[in-house]
């Protein structure tokens, strides 16, 4: 037998996923898990059986509840569900899907529209961490229409603003998890950081790559991606992430001088795949990264750290990604503030996914 379950498709920022409620699905961790990789298809690498994309960007769950924080209007958890392994991960957040969410939970009666444009506050329950979202609402009812373009993704939408009062070290407890801008990690020189996304930051050049290779040039480089693995395992302790063998972060980003005009340019193996573009939280550490006196993206990109507001223009595979920051300054330190961004998101399907009835018993 199949079970029925409640089901949006969607399209959020450059990726695309399933969203879901929070009630719809097994309280049990491990029949959750059955569950959404039923839903999904996989593992298969092509996840034939289900409605993945098969693509860790298009192979991705939100799931959507009641506040658990006092602060926030709803929960948001995400889940990564592996596409050719049967795992499922909630230890990174997804501020692409996030942009999915504040409409979700509207045309969903968790959160009344309330004028032209209504702030949805997002407990991001992986990290922590709160994000705002402000979504159209005018008449009342959602907006998707409208002319923002964000790159990765073709035409245009109603622009979704989100900002990230306090994202630093959710994931890693620093901004700075190894407390230095650089280290010294098997002969490479590297920045490990978290404003939302543990991010580790090395030069293109120190691997032998220009930077501005494509995702795919970059995948078939089977020497560069072990090379980084190793890293990454190594480095997952010292971020304190413990044992990241089973997990998607710290994402790995090469950085390079900037090549169109923009801050830097990036290309971000999110770990085992190359992005496409960028992703959120990871580009808000990127941006971030460069603000910070010698540190990886600081010494790539150049930038004076003045007090102030910045924009940073990260480059990636298919563009920019603009990502607005305060930058204050005392006693010699740099503080960066309030990471702010423009997102896009779509609804694409609502109906129901079909899962065997046997995802719930484990039978
Ligand atoms: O960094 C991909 C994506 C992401 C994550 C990844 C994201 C973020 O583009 O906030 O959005 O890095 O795994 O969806």
């Amino acid at each position: 037998m199949l079970r029925a379950i409640p089901a949006t498709l969607m399209r959020g920022g450059t990726s695309k996923g399933l969203y879901l409620s929070a009630r719809d699905l097994p309280a049990d961790t491990a029949a959750r898990d059955r569950v959404l990789l039923a839903a999904m298809g996989s593992p298969d690498a092509r996840q034939i059986d289900g409605v993945g994309g098969a693509h860790p960007l298009t192979s991705k769950v939100a799931v959507i509840g009641p506040p658990t924080r006092a602060d926030a209007d709803v929960d948001y958890l995400f889940l990564q569900v592996a596409v050719d392994r049967a795992q499922v991960s909630d230890t990174q957040n997804c501020g692409n899907l996030l942009a999915g969410v504040g409409p979700w939970a509207i045309e969903n009666g968790l959160v009344p529209a309330a004028g032209e444009l209504t702030p949805v506050c997002i407990h991001m329950v992986n990290t922590g961490g709160i994000a705002i979202a402000r979504v159209p609402t005018p008449q009342g009812r959602v907006e998707y229409e409208g002319e923002a373009r964000i790159d990765g993704v073709p035409g245009t939408a109603a622009a979704i603003a989100l900002e990230f009062p306090d994202v630093a070290g959710s994931s890693c407890g620093a901004l700075l998890p190894t407390g230095a801008a650089c280290d010294l990690v098997d002969g490479l020189e590297l920045s490990c950081i978290d404003n939302g996304m543990p991010v580790v930051i090395l030069r293109a050049a120190d691997l032998g790559c220009s930077g501005t290779e494509s995702p795919a040039e970059l995948e078939a480089n089977a020497g560069l991606k072990a090379r980084l693995e190793r890293l990454r395992l190594a480095l997952g302790a010292r971020m304190n992430l413990g044992d990241v063998s089973h997990q998607t972060v710290p994402k790995m980003c090469l950085v390079a001088p900037p090549a169109q005009g923009g801050t830097i340019t990036t290309r971000m193996f999110i770990p085992h795949r190359v992005h496409e573009a960028i992703g959120v939280l990871g580009a808000v550490s990127v941006a971030t990264a460069c603000m910070l006196p010698g540190s990886i993206a600081a010494q790539v990109a150049r930038i004076a750290p003045v007090a102030g507001s910045h924009r940073l223009d990260i480059e990636h595979p298919t563009g920019f990604f603009t990502v607005e920051l305060q930058l204050t300054l005392a006693d010699g330190r740099v503080n960066v503030t309030r990471p702010a961004l423009i997102r896009t998101a779509r609804k694409l399907m609502r109906g129901e996914v079909y899962v065997p009835e046997r995802a719930w018993s484990g039978a």
